[in-house]
């Protein structure tokens, strides 16, 4: 009964931004000549906050770098962060508050496709390019011609996971655990089971849980009865955590494979779940390992400023800041949001920490995914 009371005040706040976004078309962002005012909205609180964190620092650093180098004639960067609670709602008060009062340019963000989903529609109405730098879930660049994302999405990287955990491991059974109350969980779900079908790996039962949920077993205990070769685990990471965790200490030993998302990309994984995490496998859009020397700075540069190494949130925020910038210097503008839009639909080939990068026809990322294993503690890769 909450959801659909939520539901119902979710779509009406919806509504009313519609309606506020209609006086906003063709207005411009508002800074000093050289100076690109970027409003960031991040998931600082809430459930996603494992990964806002490290998502404001990636785009700290680049912001500093930037602006370092700009002199004279270069483009500075004037950022405006914002926390997206991890909730549809205040992603919405949060876009509103960034296009219509602050004027920003462009919206880097939100953290979690469950909020993106909503929110965007707003900045899509105004006229203001978004790049999400961690949505993953379907549809969200279906919005309209003004998302952009530099996250691989599920699919683009799920099908792979599963294709080189069944080679390694030998997999034919399997139990699915998923959040049925989030965007990308979903997604992650009817990803994990396509790809699950497709390879003729059998799914022995799905279980469900919601956000929030700190107990898991009782889907745990019914998973462990039906023998599972490995556990496919659709979760944000602060489930995923404690789903790892219990079915360990359950008795799902760490000879059983556990499979994640996105989500579980996550160094706080390995944080909250220790030994647990051994032989969990996940799919990434980054790793740290990488040769690339954009990447290896950008490794020493984010540890020596932070005190720890970076995750694949603060790469793909670090790379989000410089696609911007190189959009920007194309759009020969920094308060022309339509400019800057067609401009971000050619950038192409950009060297970036996440490689070679440049956005499809329909405005996803195109990079490569890689496939990693937490062993000894770390993540560590297994294909490229
Ligand atoms: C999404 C995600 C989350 C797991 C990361 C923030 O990928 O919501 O799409």
């Amino acid at each position: 009964m909450g959801m659909s009371v939520g539901n119902v005040a979710r779509k009406t706040a919806v509504v009313a931004a519609l309606a506020l976004g209609l006086t906003g078309i063709g207005s411009k962002a508002q800074a000093a000549p050289g100076e690109a005012k970027i409003g960031f909205a991040l998931s600082m609180t809430g459930a996603a906050a494992a990964y806002g964190e490290t998502q404001k620092n990636g785009a700290l650093l680049a912001i500093d770098e930037i602006n370092a180098r700009a002199g004279k004639n270069g483009i500075r960067i004037v950022p405006v962060f914002e926390d997206d609670a991890s909730q549809p709602q205040q992603g919405v008060n949060v876009f509103n508050r960034l296009i219509f009062a602050d004027k920003v340019v462009m919206i880097i963000g939100p953290t979690l496709s469950n909020t993106a989903q909503v929110a965007d529609r707003i900045a899509q109405k105004a006229g203001v390019p978004v790049v999400g730098i961690s949505n993953t879930a379907r549809g969200i660049t279906d919005i309209g011609d003004y998302i952009f994302r530099d996250s691989l999405t599920e699919m683009q990287v799920i099908p792979d996971t599963i294709r080189v955990v069944e080679k390694k491991t030998g997999m034919k059974k399997v139990a699915l655990l998923y959040g049925n109350d989030d965007a990308f969980t979903k997604s992650g779900y009817d990803v994990f089971k396509k790809a699950l079908e497709d390879s003729h790996i059998k799914i022995l039962t799905e279980q469900s849980f919601s956000k929030g949920d700190r107990d898991f077993s009782a889907q745990l205990t019914e998973i462990r009865a039906l023998k599972p070769d490995a556990l496919v685990v659709s979760a944000l990471v602060e489930e995923g955590s404690g789903i790892v965790s219990q079915a360990r200490r359950l008795g799902i030993g760490t000879n059983v494979p556990i499979i994640g998302g996105n989500g579980f990309n996550s160094p706080s994984l390995i944080k909250n779940s220790g030994k647990a995490s051994e032989n969990v496998f996940v799919g990434a859009a980054w790793n740290e390992s990488s040769s690339n020397p954009l990447n290896v700075d950008f490794v020493k540069a984010y540890t020596a400023k932070f005190g720890s190494a970076p995750d694949q949130f603060a790469a793909q925020a670090y790379a989000a800041v410089h696609i911007a910038v190189d959009a920007l210097k194309r759009a020969g503008s920094t308060d022309n949001r339509k400019a800057l839009r067609d401009a971000l639909t050619r950038v192409q080939g950009l060297d970036t920490v996440l490689g070679k990068f440049s956005f499809t026809k329909g405005r996803d990322a195109d990079c490569t995914p890689v496939v990693e294993m937490v062993m000894g503690g770390k993540f560590m890769v297994l294909s490229e």
